[in-house]
Formats: C-alpha cells, sequence, structure tokens
C-alpha cells in the first residue's frame, strides 16, 4: 500500500489518553440509574440489565492479573473519523489487561457477525490502521441487528472463537441493538458481553454522559473548511449564491456547527424551522430576503448552508412523508410500475392535501422522497436534493419580485451537498485521541465483567489527561418510541436544542452575518503545531461545556 508523507508520520501519532487509563484502574460506582422516560415500560423490557450504575475508572494502586480474553467487535452504520483509533484502543486495551488476548473484526458490519464473516485483527494489521480516516479494516454495514434468531446465529460463532465479549461501534440505532443484544446474552447466560461506543459524524447521540458522538468534530472541520474555501472564492466574485446542504441526518449539530465556525449568510435549522411550524414558502421567504438585502447594498452572493434533514421538519413535509412511508410499505407493487407512472400512482393514492404538497414540488424531488427507505425505516436525506430545490425556488421567488420592483438584482446559484468528503478523513486529533481512549476504555469495561454499557469519556474540552473515563448503562438512555407501526424502546435522539448554549450564540450572531460579510476561513484541520491551532474541539462541545459550569 502506498503511503502519503502524512500518513506515514501520522502513523507514529500516539493518542493522548487521561490519566486514570495510564495504569492500573479500579472501578468507582455511581447511583443505580433509570432510563430518561417510559422507566416502567424499559424497564419491563430490560429486567437483566436496567438500572445498572454508571461507573469511572480511577487509578488503582496495584495492577490486578486477569485471564486472557478473546473480543469481537463490529463497526455499524455510516463511517466517522477516528473508528480505527476505537479498534486500536481496544486491541491495545486487552493486551495490556493480557498479552494473551485476541480481537477478532466482523466483516462488513452486523451482517458479518450473522454470516459469520470475521478475521482476526493482529499487531500488525492493527499498526497499518493507527490514526487513520475510514472504517476500512473490517468494512461496516447498516443490517439491522434486532431478531432473536440473528442474535443466537451470531452466538454460533461467537462460541465458536471463544468470543467472550462484542463491542458494537455505532449510532443510536446501533448501540439500541447493542442493548437489545446484551438483555438477550444475559438473559440465557451466554456469557457474552455487549458494549457500545458512540459513533456518528451526525452527532445526535450525546446525552449528559456522552459529550459528542466520534467523528463528529473532523467531519465539520473538514467541511467548515471547504466552506470557508467557498466563501473566500463567493467574496473574490462576487457573483454566486452558494447553497451547501450538509450531511448530518434528521438533527442539524452539523450545519449548526459549521456555522459557528464559518459565519455563512443564512444557516437554517431544521429543528427551528419544525418549532415555528414554517412553510417551505416560509422558508424560501426568509432567504429571498436575505438575497435581497444584500443585493440592496450591491452584494450579489452569498452562502446558505442547509442541513440535510430539513424537509423532514417542515410540518406540511413530514405529514407527506408518513403518508408516503405507509403506502410505500403496504404496495410494494409500486416499485414494478413504470417510471414515467409512478408519479401519478403515488398522487391517485394521497390524501388530497398530501398530494397537494407533493404536486407543488419540482418532479426530481417529489420522486427522491418515494426512494426506498433504509433498514430502519429512515428516509435516505441524503439522496434528496434540498440544495437545488431551495436554490430554484428562492430564483423563482426573487423573479416575481423583480417584476413588482421589490427586488433588484443578480441572482445565480451554485450547489453543493457537503458528506462524504468527511466521514473517512484522517481524525483531528480531538477524535483521535477521543476515538483511542473509548476503545481503550470499552477494553476496561470488559475486563469488570460489564454489560450493556457504553463507552463514555468526559470533560473533553479539558487536556486529554483531566478527561473522565468511565460506562454509561444503555437502558439510562432509552425512551419508547413509535417505529414501523409499533412502540419500540431506542436510545433518544440527540436534536438541537433551541435553548441550548450553541444555538443561542448562533441565533445572537445571524441577523449581523446575514447582511454583512463576515466570513471565517478555518482552513484545513492541522495534526502538528500548536495546541490552539491542534487541538480545539467543536464549537459546539465548547459553548455546552462553558454553559454548564454556570
Ligand atoms: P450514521 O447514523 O450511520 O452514523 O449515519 C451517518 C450518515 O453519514 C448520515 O449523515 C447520512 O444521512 C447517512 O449516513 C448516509 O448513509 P449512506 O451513505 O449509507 O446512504
Amino acid at each position: 500500500m502506498t503511503k502519503s508523507a502524512l500518513q506515514i508520520a501520522r502513523a507514529a501519532y500516539q493518542p493522548k489518553m487521561p490519566t486514570a487509563l495510564l495504569g492500573p484502574v479500579k472501578v468507582k460506582e455511581g447511583e443505580p440509574t433509570q432510563s430518561v422516560a417510559n422507566q416502567e415500560e424499559i424497564k419491563a423490557l430490560f429486567p437483566n440489565t436496567y438500572g445498572q450504575p454508571y461507573i469511572v475508572f480511577e487509578q488503582a494502586e496495584e495492577q490486578k492479573k486477569y485471564p486472557p480474553v478473546n473480543v469481537g467487535v463490529i463497526l455499524s452504520g455510516g463511517q466517522a473519523p477516528g473508528g480505527h483509533n476505537v479498534i486500536a484502543g481496544l486491541f491495545d486495551g486487552i493486551k495490556d489487561v493480557n498479552p494473551e488476548s485476541r480481537l477478532f473484526g466482523f466483516i462488513l458490519g452486523p451482517g458479518g457477525l450473522i454470516d459469520h464473516n470475521y478475521m482476526e485483527l493482529t499487531a500488525p494489521i492493527i499498526d497499518e490502521y493507527r490514526n487513520t480516516g475510514g472504517f476500512d479494516i473490517i468494512g461496516s454495514g447498516r443490517t439491522k441487528l434486532e431478531k432473536k434468531e440473528q442474535f443466537d446465529k451470531g452466538l454460533i460463532i461467537l462460541k465458536a472463537l471463544d468470543i467472550k465479549a462484542l463491542v458494537i461501534i455505532g449510532g443510536d440505532d446501533s448501540n439500541t441493538n447493542a442493548c437489545v443484544l446484551a438483555e438477550y446474552y444475559k438473559s440465557i447466560n451466554a456469557g457474552v458481553q455487549v458494549i457500545g461506543c458512540p459513533k456518528t459524524i451526525d452527532g445526535d447521540l450525546k446525552n449528559e454522559m456522552i459529550e459528542t458522538s466520534f467523528g463528529f468534530d473532523t467531519a465539520c472541520k473538514v467541511y467548515s473548511e471547504v466552506i470557508g474555501n467557498i466563501q473566500r472564492d463567493c467574496n473574490s466574485a462576487r457573483k454566486y449564491w452558494h447553497f451547501i446542504k450538509l450531511m448530518g441526518r434528521s438533527a442539524s449539530h452539523i450545519a449548526l456547527e459549521c456555522a459557528l465556525q464559518v459565519h455563512p449568510n443564512i444557516c437554517l435549522i431544521s429543528e427551528e424551522v419544525e418549532a415555528k411550524n414554517q412553510s417551505l414558502d416560509d422558508i424560501v421567504t426568509e432567504i429571498a430576503e436575505a438575497v435581497a438585502a444584500r443585493a440592496a447594498q450591491g452584494n450579489n452572493f452569498g452562502t446558505v448552508l442547509i442541513p440535510e434533514g430539513l424537509i423532514e421538519f417542515i410540518p406540511a413535509m413530514k405529514s407527506l412523508i408518513a403518508e408516503l412511508n405507509d403506502i410505500l410499505a403496504k404496495h410494494p407493487e409500486y416499485k414494478v410500475i413504470r417510471k414515467s407512472e409512478q408519479r401519478n400512482y403515488i398522487i391517485e393514492m394521497l390524501s388530497k392535501a398530501n398530494a397537494d404538497v407533493f404536486k407543488s414540488l419540482p418532479e426530481n424531488v417529489a420522486m427522491q422522497l418515494t426512494l426506498d427507505r433504509d433498514p430502519h425505516g429512515n428516509v435516505q436525506v441524503s439522496a434528496i436534493e434540498t440544495e437545488k430545490l431551495l436554490a430554484e425556488m428562492v430564483g423563482k421567488k426573487l423573479a416575481e419580485w423583480k417584476e413588482s420592483g421589490k427586488y433588484v438584482g443578480k441572482f445565480a446559484t451554485q450547489t453543493h451537498f457537503f458528506g462524504y468528503e468527511g466521514r473517512c478523513a484522517a481524525p483531528s486529533n480531538y477524535d483521535a485521541d477521543y476515538c483511542y481512549s473509548l476503545g481503550y476504555t470499552a477494553a476496561a469495561l470488559i475486563a469488570f465483567g460489564k454489560t450493556g454499557y457504553m463507552s463514555s469519556v468526559r470533560n473533553t474540552t479539558a487536556p486529554a489527561k483531566d478527561w473522565i473515563a468511565g460506562g454509561v448503562p444503555i437502558t439510562m438512555m432509552m425512551n419508547m418510541e413509535r417505529r414501523n407501526g409499533e412502540m419500540k424502546p431506542v436510545i433518544q435522539k440527540a436534536l438541537v436544542e433551541l435553548d441550548g448554549a450553541p444555538f443561542r450564540k448562533f441565533a445572537e450572531k445571524r441577523a449581523a452575518w446575514a447582511i454583512s460579510t463576515d466570513y471565517v476561513y478555518p482552513g484545513p484541520i492541522q495534526y502538528f503545531g500548536p495546541t490552539e491551532v491542534c487541538d480545539q474541539p467543536t464549537k459546539t462541545l465548547q459553548l455546552e461545556a462553558k454553559s454548564k459550569k454556570k
């Protein structure tokens, strides 16, 4: 494998870790926990793993002796920078516990466990992947691990390899499944512990004990670099409005973080659109007004950041998508109808109100709403070209305003979608350190016999030596939600809080950013150099930490 100069230099980087993990550790247990909501239902569904205490690892006087342990690891869902370091931290952790321990990776996500597709991860393999982006060491997948037959099939290979613990590195849905699996294996005395690790660039797996999901930091920095470059281009040519859609699924954390980093003219926040009950036309009018105001000053250029999940948060669209979900599930024959007839087929089946919304959309966007759902039942929002939809609709509105004399200016657009560009980037120092610590913590949770826990590393706005490593019972993060027509226990997704410090900061600044050209150009991630350039966590995390201290 040919390596870049940065890859070679980066391979030697030694991730920073909390002091507590640097030598022998002991466990400090907290109070028993409760789920965030629906306590009775969750307790009944997880009788063996509910209510376990938080735990924190502390330095111990002497190293206890542990038997060797075989561990399995799965990467689940979308790629996020730092996944390889979680695996490296886990590998080093179980080897420090006992050098005879072994690590097995299941190939291409949870499907690898069910299909018995695995490889042993040895020291030379791990060394190839230290501090690199991507999930290519074992690959990832989106198979939903939820049925007893899958758990039983998985257990056959776990037993065959004498694996005593399984680490699932994933987002909210995958960690929900990890929790169900932990409960099931405990209920049948399978002798397999299950530990989760919080992964997703989307930043929506967080709570009191999980400050952030890994990958969010690096992905946002990559997008902010590129948006900054576009803003500089935009401010040089002064002839385009750039409509930039950003990944992040439902939550707008990525768009918000990028806005805090680059000061765009406009940034839409889906959670606010929903709270204000805004229609598509309200959003288009809001953008057009900002364009007109800048044009009045002779500035026919600007940037608009759009979270990829926006469409699902516009109340009229939400209702349309919900009805489409039902129709598509009930009418699989839809897929074999001729493309030219699909639109009318759908319109005839929709209620009048939803059919009207569907008809009002440009045909390509309307049809994108009917694409296959992912295995978790989510609309594949990354395939919906909201950036083009908004650019087109704002253009139409401005043309009307021009005729009536309300707007004088030129409006030319460029559209972009950033998502895949950041998901496999080389992890920032923050993610490299955070991920390694999460993996190492998972190894400690295994050594102490824990199951149904998520690896947790907190206080990460402080220097790494002061980070707090421990475990959070996954049941604590759960509530009941309707999924595919049934009430299910799931980890509560963390959306942008409109009374949270990051949004408040943005709301305080956005009017000025809309009219002025106050762009910030963050530049590329730096891996070597002064700490204020290389080691800063996200603005989101810094603002949240600051407001907690108050
Ligand atoms: P996860 O929740 O699995 O971490 O998803 C991250 C993500 O990048 C989302 O932001 C995006 O909507 C989705 O994956 C796209 O997934 P895919 O590439 O599989 O279509």
